[in-house]
């Protein structure tokens, strides 16, 4: 009988071709404090294709297997340095109209050359590719981080020769087991759209360091919490606060340290967004960053600042730009902060993602404070243990991202998904995470609320310090009266935000409150409902539905929508704003 054939056809008809990659993967492990670190770019043109089919994957390109084991040369289906380039960062949709609409596989690669400089660890930093990205450098393949909103850290210490390949695999395929899951309200941008950078770093360095008020309410303690990696791991480091005259030493055991100690700083504020250098060293390892103290609790349906109650008077906002889809820039970034401002607010809501860390640095020095999410919407695959390890992993990237930003005051774990037994269990393990990762800030999520009883009813809402609330009364849920209901009905025992609110209404569209999509009716729905939000004494924030209009696959309609979602106060390029940003503008006046 004829044997099975083993030949190369074997290698193109091997379905399971991804598994082997997706065994090796980057997670939060990978984090190292980079912060005013000095880093060399990658960014710039590198060479791009299309692999629609994963051919690379499938076949090995990256081996660059140009001659056969007898030297003779291979038929050959890619030639990277002949490939047209694409801008790194940036969303590939935004760089060629061919690639508006593309969902796949693209792929990256770029030279660089390296020099040796002494003992030294070597590492590149992901700011972010959606969604799934495979690195591979100088024909190795070196791991896979999945995500499309958190950085991650690859060492290349052992895998760096004087001239150098990097290759990247960003693959954006929607896919059920993912988080965010297929179906979202947003556009599924692609590409590499933050920052790629090289760090070298001494043999020992600081991988993390965390500095903070201790939260007692006496304003007169900071806390640091050191760790270290490498081979001397036990050992003498110091921190210094110069504006407060401090110069402490820290002892490292076992890889980590923590101290306490006395210092009275001003507090950051919105009012007064005030930041300290503070400088970490550790052998010969120094790290500088600029941070704020504050503190931020919870009392009975409180919210308190530095000991005072506060009102969060928030939008919310969509990482997206016109000309940058999600690749925004800092000028756009500090616009959206300025335009905020402007509306009076002292607080935004970043949905659905982590946004680019720039975003929470310009909030510490812009002084607004912020919710930060991960992309656990709506309905998530909460029996995949895979998609839990995903979403917990994501939010591990974020928090441990962000925890030195003061303006960052509330971690949520998702929005809008339904109150069933799983989803219970997924969440409420994403809040305590959130928790254990980081004691100092309130753990929220957006929830939907009890549309047939009015009444807001939320399981999850044990685990959380405040209960994030979405509710459309005068939109989807057309009869208005009902959240008047809604309040009657409800005795929450925490503060309740407002966190989204709002109405399609397509910039210039007039017509009257009655016809949906028009300016008018929006102003009406925003007008009843700060009536009733002022009223209601639990309410102790609003992040109504959003800032400004934002592209979207689901919305088709051809007059007030044409794929856009437009619930904005603004048009999408910000140029214009409707009348319900002034209805914002005036109720945050005076709360
Ligand atoms: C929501 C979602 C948000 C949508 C919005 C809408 O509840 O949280 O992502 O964009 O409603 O416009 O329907």
């Amino acid at each position: 009988m004829k044997q099975e054939a083993h030949n190369f056809v074997e290698q193109l008809h091997n379905q399971s071709y991804e598994d082997q990659y997706l065994k090796k993967l980057i997670t939060h492990h990978s984090m190292i404090s980079d912060r005013g670190r000095q880093k060399e770019s990658l960014n710039g043109a590198w060479n791009f294709g299309v692999d629609q089919y994963d051919t690379c994957l499938r076949a090995k390109w990256y081996e660059e297997n140009y001659v056969d084991a007898d030297g003779l040369s291979n038929p050959m289906d890619f030639e990277f340095d002949r490939w047209e380039t694409m801008k790194v960062p940036a969303s590939w949709n935004t760089q060629q109209e061919k690639l508006f609409y593309y969902e796949g596989s693209g792929l990256y690669t770029r030279k660089f050359s390296y020099v040796n400089h002494g003992e030294e660890r070597v590492f590149i930093k992901f700011g972010a590719v959606n969604y799934n990205a495979k690195i591979f450098l100088n024909r190795q393949y070196l791991g896979c981080h999945k995500g499309g909103s958190t950085p991650f850290f690859i060492e290349v210490t052992g895998f760096l020769e004087p001239e150098n390949r990097l290759l990247v695999i960003a693959n954006n395929t929607r896919k059920p087991s993912n988080v965010p899951t297929e179906n979202t309200d947003w556009f599924n941008y692609g590409g590499i759209y933050r920052d790629v950078e090289i760090l070298r770093l001494p043999a020992t360095f600081i991988k993390d360091f965390v500095v903070g008020l201790v939260p007692d309410g006496s304003y007169s303690q900071i806390k640091l919490d050191l760790s270290v990696e490498g081979i001397e791991r036990d050992g003498e480091g110091e921190i210094s606060i110069p504006e407060l005259g401090i110069k402490l030493p820290i002892t490292a055991i076992g890889g980590s340290a923590s101290l306490v100690f006395a210092a009275k700083p001003e507090l950051w504020s919105p009012d007064n967004p005030k930041l300290y250098e503070v400088k970490v060293s550790y052998g010969k390892d120094t790290l500088q960053d600029k941070i704020g103290f504050r503190e931020i609790r919870v009392e009975g349906t409180d919210i308190y600042l530095n000991g005072s109650k506060i009102y969060l008077k928030g939008i919310s906002a969509h990482e997206e730009s016109v000309p940058n889809g999600k690749a925004i820039t800092e000028a756009e970034i500090m616009e959206n902060f300025r335009l905020a401002k402007e509306m009076n607010c002292n607080y935004m809501r970043l949905a659905h993602y982590p946004h680019t860390e720039k975003a929470a640095q310009l909030a510490d020095e812009m002084g607004i404070m912020l919710w930060e999410e991960i992309p656990v919407y709506w309905a998530i695959e909460f029996n995949n243990e895979g998609t839990y390890q995903d979403a917990e992993n994501q939010l591990a990237e974020l928090i441990i991202r962000d925890r030195n930003r003061a303006s960052v005051i509330i971690w949520s774990v998702g929005n809008e998904n339904a109150d069933t037994d799983a989803r219970l269990k997924f969440m409420s393990s994403l809040a305590l995470k959130a928790k254990e990762l980081d004691p100092t800030r309130l753990v929220s999520a957006a929830c939907i609320l009890d549309h047939v009883n009015h009444v807001i009813d939320d399981r999850l809402a044990v685990y959380l310090d405040v209960i994030g609330a979405n509710q459309y009364y005068g939109w989807y849920q057309t009869d208005f009266n009902h959240l008047i209901t809604l309040f009657e009905n409800s005795r929450p025992d925490k503060p309740v935000i407002i966190t989204e609110f709002g109405a399609d209404a397509k910039a210039g569209h007039r017509g009257t409150s009655d016809e949906k999509g028009t300016e008018d009716c929006q102003l009406d729905i925003y007008r009843k409902q700060v009536a009733v939000l002022g009223q209601i004494p639990y309410v102790k924030g609003t992040s109504p539905w959003i800032l400004y209009d934002f592209r979207c696959p689901r919305r088709l309609h051809p007059v007030t929508q044409n794929y856009y979602n437009t619930k904005g106060l603004l048009s999408e390029d910000k140029s214009y704003k409707k009348p319900a940003f002034y209805v914002m503008q005036e109720f945050y006046k005076h709360k």
